[in-house]
């Protein structure tokens, strides 16, 4: 599963920087795609968000069971552009698109094209 994958990267579990090697096999459309299927996996149904107890629940189904609170905090505080404590589908995407050394070294304003896409 995608976004479990993207959440162990994200807690240092064995980093491998696949997401220049993702966007070259499905393009940048294909990538935000693929970035907004985990969004939806990892959401909340009613709000439309990722919130503390979405990511929790969900994280526990994709077979995360080792995920504790604090990571999930730092994960949401990490992401969290506009202070209302959860991850819309933009922040979301910027946030995965930010943990990856290799699009931010490919390009300087790193969330510009991604931005291009979702809004
Ligand atoms: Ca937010």
């Amino acid at each position: 599963m995608a976004a479990a994958i993207y959440v162990n990267d994200h807690l240092g579990l064995d980093f491998d920087d696949y997401f220049p090697s993702m966007i070259a096999r499905l393009g940048a459309e294909g990538f935000i795609m693929e970035l907004c299927n985990g969004f939806r996996l990892l959401m909340d149904g009613d709000k439309g968000l990722i919130t503390f107890e979405s990511l929790k629940r969900n994280s526990f189904l994709l077979g995360l069971h080792d995920m504790m609170d604090d990571e999930i905090f730092c994960m949401l505080s990490e992401g969290d552009l506009d202070g209302d404590g959860a991850l819309n589908q933009m922040e979301f995407c910027v946030l995965m698109v930010r943990l990856s050394p290799g699009l931010m070294e490919d390009s300087g304003s790193s969330t510009q094209w991604l931005q291009d896409y979702l809004i």
